[in-house]
């Protein structure tokens, strides 16, 4: 893994963090607005844009395709191994979704290609007692979500947006793309997927960031 300028980042990643986590404490952007019947498309306190900001801890690892791999493990039957090449052997998969993020950007209608959640699951095999998808990334970056809401009709792991390889400040060569939920759950560089029975709050999760995420009931801390 190359990482540019360490001290920078360590010095950019402590500051975003203290924001990020006064952001929590106080309660910021929370619009208090009750629920609505029908789910609006842009979900209360979001504004849209229509560039694609770059959030991250500040280290963007370089992953070679010859040394990328995915493994996907834990409570399940068939534990295994991708590699870049046995990947790109997985049914193709593509979708149309837009990204909420906590920070109260929406962008619409982004283009994914790459390999659904569902494929994964179908493949892996998730015990009876697997309840929890637990994703880490290569730069240290952890992130949970419910086995349910990993296995959806829209979630997938991907290599391509808008027609192109995802770019490594995006997440690339791989990221998933959890569209349901606030965007921090969309772990990028992602290299392990572990299915558990106890669940394992990741890094915005332990630092005042609700569990669950969802942006329709303003789910951004807890
Ligand atoms: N590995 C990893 N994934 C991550 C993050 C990170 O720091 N590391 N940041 C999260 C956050 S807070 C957001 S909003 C989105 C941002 O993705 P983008 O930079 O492609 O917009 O990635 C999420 N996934
Ligand atoms: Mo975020």
């Amino acid at each position: 893994m190359v990482t540019d300028n360490p001290d920078d980042t360590a010095d950019r990643q402590s500051k975003l963090v203290a924001t990020k986590r006064a952001w929590a404490r106080e309660g910021r952007l929370l619009t208090g607005a009750a629920p609505s019947p029908e789910r609006p498309r842009l979900p209360p306190g979001q504004r849209l844009v229509s560039n694609w900001p770059v959030l991250d801890l500040g280290i963007q690892p370089d992953v070679p395709l010859a040394q990328w791999a995915l493994t996907v493990d834990g409570l399940v039957d068939h534990p295994f191994t991708w590699s870049w090449a046995d990947f790109q052997d997985q049914p193709a998969f593509s979708d149309v979704s837009d990204i909420h993020c906590v920070t109260s950007w929406s962008r619409y209608d982004n283009h994914w290609q790459g390999v659904s959640a569902r494929h994964i699951v179908e493949t892996a095999r998730p015990q009876a007692d697997a309840a929890h998808v637990i994703l880490h990334s290569h730069d240290g970056y952890i992130t949970n979500l419910s086995l349910s809401v990993f296995d959806d009709a829209d979630v997938l792991l991907a290599t391509a947006w808008e027609g192109k390889p995802l770019a490594r400040e995006h997440g690339g060569p791989v990221r998933l793309v959890v569209p349901k939920v606030y965007f921090w759950k969309s772990a990028k560089w992602i290299r392990r997927i572990q299915f558990t029975n106890d669940d394992m709050p990741g890094f915005w999760e332990v630092r005042g960031y609700h569990n669950e995420g969802d942006p329709w009931t303003e789910q951004r801390y807890g």
